[in-house]
């Protein structure tokens, strides 16, 4: 029995059962470069070169390691354009008795994959993806029967199962969660560690001028590319951070500062989610420098929290809720994104930063993409399903299993609250608080009204009135009820008239 072993561009690890199980002598892995992965939506030029970069290399290992490996690239002849169109090409030339794949990170493509067999006339196994710390099932099993669930609990199971940062049955320290420590915001002088960086070696070079030339429509820059695009160069980038950023990513994980994109985070998402880097290790080697004395556990938890709490979660949110996640839309919001989405032309300095900022280097962190570019999302009424295909494309560690549920469960509320205990909204001071950006800004943080007012601002009084029937019985929106419930009536109405003149323009397309 031969089979042919089709590896994603997002499974590029070698433990991976599908690969680690192949017959070297007879089985052939197929790795295709293909137009529908790339731009079903239009993804920004460093994701493509990053990815397509990443599986080339990938490729060249495994060659290295005497697996038999079949690599179509973007420009050859023989390329099909889908990875079904490819998987039938390669069969009917070849001897192959059965297909083999991973589960793939994607809805769409485990529903197409699932009728390959048919299609084909071959058996099609689709392996197991043992790079998670959960499996989709674990999750369903956990949210069986509960009227709410809350990533905290799954958390703490997830804890107690791998045995993480555990004193026998209770969590080292005596405490689940240390993020009352996490809120500080940057001091201007402070100075933050450089981010690693690699120089780029010819397979790099050529797949930089196969996105200019093939993909110049899609967003983003491509110059100054420096991800890692091995998996040892990933470890050096997980390696750096563990000994020179962790100590104090705790402190700063909230912390915004215009100038500085990459500051005490990680940036290893790219290659967790495309398999250069498993989470098992992150964790470990965090665990490991805390042990050592070399972190204090507020950052050495709040980053174990992440990814075995919150990437384990959305995971198994994603499969748990699809596919009505992707078409939930809870505020039956549908205004188009704005054109500063695309070029970050906007006076307001915290949008332009953060949308320049990802349209540069195809990240933003977390309370960026939170805080900024979703607060702003949910408060103007943008549409899930524009939202959504934007998060997808801007950033390079997009997947749809790990973006759409913070999309639609986090920043936009679309699923009426299965993901987020209450919508992630917030008034300029939030943004004032945690970042430097109001001080260059072309509105004022402090007016609530009026033409120069921060237009966070009445935005949020705006949003909090226009849905009080579907969120004010929400216990931890009644702090927020309770000091509208004290606001004056004019006040409330000059800020709906301030938001509504700012939402008309915005629907005009005009600058704000
Ligand atoms: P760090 O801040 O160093 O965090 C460490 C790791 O924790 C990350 O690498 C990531 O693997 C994990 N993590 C942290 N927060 C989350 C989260 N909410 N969900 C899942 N994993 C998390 N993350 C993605 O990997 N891909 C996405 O497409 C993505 N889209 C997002 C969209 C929105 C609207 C929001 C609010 C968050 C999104 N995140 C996404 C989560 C988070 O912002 C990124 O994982 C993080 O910014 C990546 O940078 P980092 O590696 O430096 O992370
Ligand atoms: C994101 C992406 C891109 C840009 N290109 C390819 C590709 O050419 N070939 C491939 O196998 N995978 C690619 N990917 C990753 C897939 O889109 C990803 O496997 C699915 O979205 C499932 O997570
Ligand atoms: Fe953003 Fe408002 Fe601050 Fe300007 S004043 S940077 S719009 S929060």
């Amino acid at each position: 029995m031969a089979a042919l072993i089709l590896v994603l561009g997002d499974q590029l690890t070698e433990t991976l059962p599908a690969i680690a199980n192949a017959v070297k002598s007879k089985d052939t892995i197929l790795m295709a470069e293909v137009r529908e992965e790339a731009t079903y939506v239009k993804h920004h030029k460093k994701k493509i070169a990053f990815l397509f970069s990443a599986m080339r290399h990938f490729a060249k290992a495994l060659r290295d390691d005497n697996f038999n490996v079949n690599y179509v690239h973007y420009s050859d002849k023989n390329n099909q354009g889908d990875l079904l169109a490819q998987v039938k090409h390669e069969l009917s030339g070849n001897d192959f008795d059965e297909v083999k794949v991973t589960m793939p990170g994607e809805h769409r493509l485990l529903k197409s994959m699932e009728q390959w067999e048919s299609v084909l006339g071959k058996p099609v196994t689709i392996c197991e993806d043992n790079r998670f710390l959960s499996t989709p099932q674990e999750f369903s099993d956990w949210a069986e029967g509960k009227k709410q669930l809350r990533m905290e609990f799954f958390y703490r199971e997830m804890r107690r199962k791998h045995n993480v940062l555990m004193d026998g049955r209770n969590p080292i320290g005596g405490k689940w969660n240390y993020d009352a420590q996490n809120r500080e915001s940057m001091p201007e002088t402070h100075k933050v560690p450089k981010h690693t960086t690699f120089d780029i070696d010819d397979i790099t070079s050529n797949v930089i001028e196969l996105v200019k030339d093939e993909f110049s429509d899609h967003f983003g820059d491509i110059d100054n590319f420096h991800f890692a695009v091995t998996r040892e160069d990933a470890l050096t980038v997980l390696n750096t951070f563990i000994e020179e950023r962790l100590p104090n990513f705790g402190q700063y994980q909230d912390a915004m500062v215009e100038g500085k994109p990459w500051l005490y985070h990680s940036h290893i998402a790219f290659y967790l989610n495309c398999g250069l880097l498993t989470p098992k290790e992150a964790i470990h080697a965090a665990e490991q420098a805390y042990h050592a004395g070399q972190v204090p556990l507020n950052s050495a938890e709040g980053f174990i929290r992440q990814i075995l709490g919150w990437r384990e979660y959305v995971r198994g949110f994603y499969w748990h809720f699809m596919p009505n996640l992707k078409t939930d839309n809870y505020f039956n919001n549908s205004r188009a994104l704005p054109s500063f989405f695309w070029d970050a032309q906007t006076n307001m300095n915290c949008m332009r930063q953060c949308i320049k900022e990802t349209q540069q280097n195809a990240y933003a962190h977390h309370i960026q993409r939170l805080m900024v570019i979703g607060n702003f999302s949910l408060l103007t009424e943008l549409s899930p399903e524009e939202v959504q295909a934007w998060y997808l494309l801007v950033y390079a560690d997009a997947y749809e299993w790990v973006e759409l549920p913070n999309v639609a469960g986090m920043i936009l509320y679309s699923d009426g609250g299965n993901l987020a205990s209450k919508p992630y909204v917030a008034s300029g001071s939030y943004i004032n608080k945690m970042s430097n950006y109001c001080k260059n800004c072309g509105y004022q943080v402090s007016k609530k009204t009026g033409p120069k007012a921060c237009p966070f601002n009445y935005l949020y009084w705006h949003f909090i009135d226009k849905h009080k029937e579907k969120l004010s019985n929400n216990h931890r929106m009644a702090m927020i009820y309770k000091t509208y419930g004290r606001m004056k009536e004019e006040n409330i109405e000059t800020m709906k008239q301030d938001a509504s003149t700012f939402l008309t323009k915005l629907t005009k397309n005009e600058e704000v």
